[in-house]
């Protein structure tokens, strides 16, 4: 893979990096992406109509079988080479925070130090009445779906449904990097959910070198300073090498 001048030289001078992940940073670990064509078990649901406190409300069962399907996926998933270069980025001596929108803490397993979770984590519990932490052993009622013990309300996984603000302090952080960083990466994201997918455009605005990379093109191909059309686990280590 060939990369211009430019481009590394962007990333060797930069003392500030900003790294924005979406599910497809995850897919070459056998973490399904909510938008490229659906396989398997889940195939006839979209992602816009499992995630939303609505839908939870009208069929809960639903909701958590969908994300305990997810959940044993995530959990034998491994980082791979792109979560790895990523990590890797530390070693350059630069400051280095990884924006993520996926729940699946892959980074972290790979070894990055400072992720940002702007849509959660899906390991945690919350109460969908009190928001109090659920413990994983909490009590069942007659329909097996688990109960607070506080209050009694439904417990939800503690991700970021439609509809719903991002996690406050995450959010400021991502906002603040989108105007600080020297290099702003994106990559392996559609793009299309709000309000994460502005990040990039925010950076680019700020006059910050954006690096785009998707096998795929995405709405912000025409604004990135660098487009690498290939697969994460690919171009992350070959641009990192
Ligand atoms: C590879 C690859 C490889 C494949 N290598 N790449 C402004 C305009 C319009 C609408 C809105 C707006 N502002 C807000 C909204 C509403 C809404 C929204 O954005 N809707 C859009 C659908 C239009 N946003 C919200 O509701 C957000 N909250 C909010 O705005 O709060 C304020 C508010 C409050 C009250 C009322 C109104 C506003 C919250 C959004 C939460 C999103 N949550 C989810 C679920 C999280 C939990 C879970 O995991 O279950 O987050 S949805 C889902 O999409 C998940 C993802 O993080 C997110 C983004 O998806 P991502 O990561 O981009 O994945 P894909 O599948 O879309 O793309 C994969 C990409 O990878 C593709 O490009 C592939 O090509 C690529 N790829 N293989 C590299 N090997
Ligand atoms: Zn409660």
């Amino acid at each position: 893979m060939h990369f211009a001048p430019e481009l590394l030289d962007a990333l060797r001078q930069a003392r500030v990096i900003a790294v924005f992940t979406g599910a497809g940073v995850s897919a070459e670990s056998g973490v399904p992406t909510f938008r490229d064509a659906q396989t398997g078990l889940w195939a006839r649901y979209r992602a816009e109509e499992l995630a939303t406190p609505a839908a939870f409300r009208r069929d809960p069962q639903t909701v958590w079988k969908w994300y305990e399907w997810r959940r044993d996926l995530m959990r034998n998933a491994l980082p791979n080479p792109a979560h790895l270069a990523i990590a890797s980025l530390e070693k350059t001596g630069a400051e280095v925070t990884v924006l993520t929108q996926n729940v699946d803490g892959l980074h972290r397993k790979a070894g990055s130090t400072d992720v940002v979770e702007l849509h959660g984590n899906i390991w945690d519990d919350l109460c969908l009445e009190c928001r109090a932490p659920g413990d994983g052993d909490a009590p069942r009622d007659g329909a097996g779906l688990p109960r607070c013990t506080h209050c009694g309300g439904l417990l939800r996984p503690g991700v970021v449904w439609f509809g719903e603000s991002l996690p406050e302090q995450a959010w400021q952080r991502a906002a603040e990097l989108a105007g600080k960083a020297d290099v702003f990466f994106c990559i392996g994201t559609s793009s299309l959910v709000e309000p994460a997918a502005s990040l990039p455009l925010q950076a680019h605005d700020s006059g910050k070198t954006v690096i785009q990379v998707n096998p795929e093109a995405t709405r912000h191909d025409a604004s990135a300073s660098f487009v690498l059309r290939g697969k994460a686990g690919a171009a992350m280590p070959a641009l990192l090498r």
